[in-house]
């Protein structure tokens, strides 16, 4: 067996593509494995020209685990399966020309068993593809218990960016956090709120486009989170179908309903005269306001006649009712309510998925 090994790496010392080789896979000569088994489980049979061949005909098959190539026949075997699960109670030495090669786990992730472990928002059977939102991440189960930042990226985006995950609640997108320690000034530019602004570990905003590219690849949700200095509960409010247009439409903001969530105190719907409205700053106004609401409540947001909230609002110990550049939600907190603690999530909305 040492004598088998030894002449496997021998041959694929000899690739000029060795390097990608032994990146991608780890390889070895077929040990004491059942010859009917091997044989029989392969999803794929094929006549190629080269070890080298049989490897890209695995790699390019996602379902593929293991290849095994027979240097005799030249025949090619991709199986579903890897090694370590075939049955080793019956047992018969193969050729010593037949090797198989298993997918190593890529960007990062580590093999337990039979399979990967990811980390750093990579998921995949071989962590091979970034998490297009949180969600995904979440129902990969590779993140379930980790909260923090992640890479992904949506189907949209063009390249990956950093975004806060919620996971230990069931797999939230963070696209704004807002808090009484807030030193984030929210008055920012179209040119701000468009690339996103403040620090991911606190306060921010993720940015527009961004929104935009969660929101266009995959339907999702909205929950506006708040919580007051009064009560125990936090409250939340669930926007069903959220989704933000690109820029050339001034970044519109769209739902098809909101509701209650069960578990938390229920806030009213204080977004609903803001649909279909595109987004607002300092420097490019887009309200139906004579005025520029964003001016007005010192913060750039979607706006109408202007807004029954103020989500990116400053949070004080003490409110001034009716001051509208505090962080506040008319439907149903009032304008009374000390607010310390607002976030918006996005989770990949179930609504209209095909039912189990
Ligand atoms: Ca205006």
């Amino acid at each position: 067996m040492l004598l088998l090994l030894g002449f496997s790496f021998t041959v694929f010392g000899q690739w000029s593509n060795g390097q990608v080789l032994s990146s991608y896979f780890d390889q070895s000569p077929f040990c004491n494995r059942t010859l009917s088994n091997v044989v029989n489980e392969a999803f794929w049979t094929n006549q190629v020209t080269s070890l080298l061949s049989c490897f890209d005909e695995c790699n390019g098959r996602a379902s593929c685990k293991t290849a095994a190539f027979d240097q005799t026949t030249n025949n090619c075997r991709l199986y579903q399966i890897s090694p370590n699960e075939y049955d080793y109670t019956s047992v018969l030495t193969l050729p010593s020309d037949i090797y198989h090669m298993r997918k190593l786990c890529e960007n990062g992730g580590s093999r337990i068993n039979s399979n990967c472990v990811c980390i750093g928002g990579y998921v995949g059977s071989y962590c091979e593809k970034l998490m297009m939102d949180c969600s995904e991440g979440f129902e990969s189960g590779h993140y379930t218990n980790q909260s923090g930042i992640f890479q992904i990226q949506p189907t949209a985006a063009s390249s990956p960016f950093e975004v806060v995950c919620r996971m230990q609640e069931g797999g939230y997108t963070l696209i704004q956090l807002n808090d009484e320690y807030n030193t984030e000034n929210f008055n920012q530019s179209w040119e701000q709120y468009k690339q996103g602004f403040g620090s991911l570990n606190r306060t921010h905003w993720l940015g527009l486009d961004h929104i935009h590219d969660i929101t266009s690849s995959r339907t999702q949700d909205a929950y506006v989170y708040i919580v007051d200095v009064m009560a125990q509960t936090p409250y939340l409010r669930k926007f069903v179908n959220f989704r933000v247009e690109n820029e050339s439409m001034e970044y519109a903001m769209y739902y098809s309903s909101s509701e209650a969530v069960r578990g938390f105190n229920d806030l009213g719907d204080s977004l609903y005269n803001l649909v279909g409205q595109g987004f607002t700053t300092y420097d490019h106004d887009n309200d139906q306001s004579p005025t520029n609401c964003a001016q007005n409540y010192d913060v750039g947001f979607w706006y109408n006649w202007c807004a029954l909230c103020n989500i990116n609002g400053r949070m004080g110990i003490s409110v001034n009712p009716g001051d509208v550049t505090e962080a506040h939600w008319l439907n149903d907190l009032g304008s009374y309510a000390v607010i310390k603690h607002i976030e918006i999530r996005l989770k990949r909305s179930m609504t209209g998925m095909p039912s189990l």
